[in-house]
């Protein structure tokens, strides 16, 4: 699949979620994923408006915010329209199938709701991906598996990112990919989208690691580009630094994909 286009994918991806996104990626010409870690709803709705046009995916963490109200994901949603994008709440949920059952539906946040899709550890085994289908399914969502991460001493590796991806592989109707720094399969389509990635700096001083666009997306093979600081860290360059990483995403897919061998 690393040698199809967007647009081919398009066509044949099992997943009705997965269809709807490469189609995205491939009308906006973006593979580029806003992280966008603000705490205020005003910063994440002002981002969502101006940074919209370049982007597939917005992607939310909805626990930092310090005043949300429903209104919010009402107003997310509609700029979501307005500009076509998804909207992928990185809940990371890490608990047993009953548990995040409740979580992804419920509570004050309602996640399934608002968010097309969202994501899971893997390590409470296949249950966790049960508890989130049994609410996500009917709502025609999506769910990414963490596979792989990109803070330094992380163990998700070798045998743990291998189980990862058997998990997903059988429960394909409603994973439908990858948080991992490389594409990890070739068995069917999962979209792979990779955290950490930095044009200019090469980590922060908690952990995070980043890797080039050309690194992950031509040479790992990874179709998403996720980036958050590095767009938005200086507030006045945010639009020209989210087109120069939409270039750079966007590029390194066509050498991917026009490479011979
Ligand atoms: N994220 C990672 N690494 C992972 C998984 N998720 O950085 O392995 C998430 C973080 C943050 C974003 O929670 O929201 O991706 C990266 O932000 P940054 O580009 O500002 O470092």
């Amino acid at each position: 699949y690393s040698k199809l286009s967007y647009a081919e994918r398009a066509k044949i991806h099992p997943h009705s979620l997965a269809r709807k996104l490469l189609r995205i990626i491939d009308d906006k010409k973006s593979n580029l994923c806003l992280s966008v870690d603000v705490t205020t709803t005003a910063q994440v709705l002002e981002m969502a408006d101006t940074l919209g046009p370049h982007i597939c995916i917005l992607k939310t963490h909805v626990d930092i915010i310090s005043d949300f109200t429903p209104q919010f994901t009402s107003d997310l949603a509609l700029l979501a329209s307005k500009h076509n994008f998804l909207i992928f709440e990185d809940r990371k949920f890490a608990d047993i199938g009953n548990t995040v059952k409740h979580q992804y539906q419920g509570g004050i946040y309602k996640i399934a709701s608002w968010a097309h899709i969202t994501n899971a550890h893997v390590v409470p085994g296949e249950g966790i991906i049960d508890g989130l289908a049994a609410v996500g399914k009917e709502l025609d969502r999506g769910l990414l598996l963490l596979a792989e991460m990109s803070s330094s001493g992380n163990l998700a590796t070798n045998e743990y990112t291998q189980t990862a991806v058997q998990m997903a592989l059988s429960h394909s109707d409603f994973v439908f990919g990858f948080i991992g720094l490389r594409r990890l399969t070739d068995e069917t389509d999962m979209i792979t989208m990779t955290p950490g990635v930095g044009l200019e700096s090469s980590g922060d001083n908690l952990g995070q690691v980043y890797r080039t666009p050309k690194q992950i997306v031509e040479i790992n093979g990874s179709d998403i580009i996720i980036v958050g600081r590095g767009i938005y860290a200086d507030k006045s360059k945010a639009v020209q630094n989210a087109i120069a990483y939409k270039e750079a995403g966007w590029n390194s897919y066509i050498s991917r994909i026009t490479q011979n061998n």
